[in-house]
């Protein structure tokens, strides 16, 4: 063909399909999840989010899950099991310290961590 010879509209093809793959890898993900409350962890779009939260001792974290994918949050001494769509898990956090977490299925993949000062 001709026109594929063209700089331009070989240009215009590229970049459409790299737009054609981004909208793919939107699709395996999922969608973004809604901005979390104050103390909150949204779960979703493969995300912890926020990834990282400074939160006060005392202080209960609660978080949600609203991607169609089961989740899960494990720290090295508890977790809250599989996360269906809609559920959510809290802990308490009363020392200060650093507490990091991963998802229970998809490991390193989706990590956060819990900032207790
Ligand atoms: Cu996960």
């Amino acid at each position: 063909m001709k026109m594929l010879s063209n700089p331009t509209l070989r240009g215009l093809l590229a970049g459409a399909s790299l737009l054609a793959s981004s909208a793919a890898m939107a699709q395996i993900v999922g969608t973004p999840p809604p901005a979390p409350p104050p103390n909150g962890v949204s779960i979703g779009w493969m995300v912890f989010l926020p990834a990282s939260l400074t939160v006060a001792p005392g202080t209960t974290v609660t978080w949600t899950n609203w991607d169609d994918s089961n989740h899960g949050v494990k720290f090295p001494d508890q977790g809250s099991g599989r996360l269906d769509k809609g559920k959510t898990w809290s802990r308490t956090f009363t020392t200060p310290g650093q507490y990091d977490y991963v998802c229970q299925f998809h490991g390193s993949r989706m990590k956060g961590t819990i900032i207790v000062k």
